[in-house]
């Protein structure tokens, strides 16, 4: 094809169909050896690994390029003591009210409450920030695009790059999250989407008994 202004061209390894089918399935069974884990080590994950995590997070495609994220690491334990007494004190009013009968009995099998000690447990806290818009040169506003596809599709990305390296994560939503915003200082531009632990699991980690959907159930051909 004739090469169009601003673009490059771009191409694929060619692989034989046994081999995608040997590299997709190598993949998905590594994938499928993740799990969340809400049990952490102390041990200290270092900061390039977590740089190349997250880059590798921020390698996602996103609404017209606008990569609506930021990524905090927390690490700083006066932060984090802070960040884990509010979550705490909004949990404990989720579990003890705010949430339904239905909904505390889904959660059951995962054995949670309003405790939450891998706050300060896990090696960092990866904090995501969706920015719902940007701003111009002059401090106005810049639309954003599909921000929480994105940012969940960055997420996901990040989830699997820290599995990938040999680390666990969970997926914390404390609720509401606003809190975070304010604890970090973020900008105004910013909310907070999702808070994910990382480290080494502690020796004696468990996760529930779950399986995972297949068949029909999860794929449907036309
Ligand atoms: N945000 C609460 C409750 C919670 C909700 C769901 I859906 C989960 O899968 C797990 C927990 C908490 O963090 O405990």
């Amino acid at each position: 094809m004739e090469s169009k202004k601003g673009f490059i061209p771009y191409k694929q390894p060619v692989y034989s169909e046994e081999e995608m089918i040997e590299r997709s399935a190598s993949f998905y069974n590594e994938m499928n050896r993740r799990r969340s884990v809400r049990f952490f080590s102390k041990k200290k994950v270092p900061r390039q690994v977590i740089e190349n995590i997250i880059k590798t997070a921020g390698t996602a495609p996103s609404g017209a390029h606008k990569e609506p994220w930021t990524f905090c690491v927390v690490e700083d334990p006066e932060i984090r003591k802070e960040i884990r007494r509010l979550a705490e004190e909004e949990e404990y009013t989720n579990y003890h009210g705010r949430m339904s009968d239905s909904w505390l009995k889904d959660l059951e099998v995962f054995d949670t409450d309003h405790v939450k000690p891998f706050i300060e447990e896990a090696s960092c806290l990866i904090i995501v920030f969706k920015q719902v818009h940007g701003f111009d040169e002059e401090g106005g506003k810049n639309r954003h695009y599909y921000v929480n596809e994105s940012v969940g599709i960055a997420t996901g990305m990040l989830i699997s790059a820290i599995h990938n390296a040999g680390l666990v994560a969970l997926t914390h939503t404390p609720s509401p999250m606003n809190f975070l915003e304010k604890a970090l200082n973020r900008p105004p531009n910013e909310r907070a989407f999702l808070n994910i632990p990382v480290g080494y699991p502690s020796d004696d980690a468990v996760v529930p008994v779950l399986s995972r959907k297949s068949g029909d159930d999860l794929i449907v051909y036309y």
